[in-house]
């Protein structure tokens, strides 16, 4: 039997006996907005995923693109890499947060105070989550 097929019978019997498919835990969903117009946001999360699994895409309707970064140091000087997919080891909580991964979130719009901002994660394994931000008191920063 491959791979591929035990974890499509897995998902499947997690789906039979639960109503929902394998987790998918987001906590500390923040975003801060850039501190002038044109800039770039950013923004924080923690996910933790049941299964084994990796974000491939992030996007919001928003803004015009996200792309996840981590921050490296190199001779005591901070820079920052793109990263294509950022792996979701099975029950292990990843943490996008300041001087390490993050959401750099590119001509964002406008929110409204108090409003949340929407970003969908994608991944690997198909599924589609759509995750309301919590806009950050204070702008810009990262
Ligand atoms: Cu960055």
């Amino acid at each position: 039997m491959s791979m591929k097929r035990l974890v499509a019978g897995l998902a499947l019997l997690l789906s039979a006996c639960g109503g929902t498919t394998v987790s998918l835990k987001v906590d500390d969903a923040t975003y801060r907005a850039p501190l002038t117009d044109g800039g770039v946001g950013v923004a924080y999360f923690s996910i933790t995923s049941s299964t084994a699994d990796r974000i491939t895409g992030v996007s919001s309707p928003k803004a015009e693109r996200i792309e996840m970064h981590n921050t490296i140091t190199k001779d005591g000087l901070a820079s920052m890499e793109r990263a294509d997919f950022v792996e979701l080891p099975a029950g292990q909580t990843v943490t996008f947060a300041a001087r390490g991964l993050h959401l750099m979130v590119f001509s964002p719009q406008p929110v409204a105070p108090g409003a949340t901002f929407p970003i969908q994660i994608k991944l690997e394994s198909g599924r589609n989550e759509t995750i309301s931000f919590s806009q950050a008191l204070v702008p810009g920063g990262r």
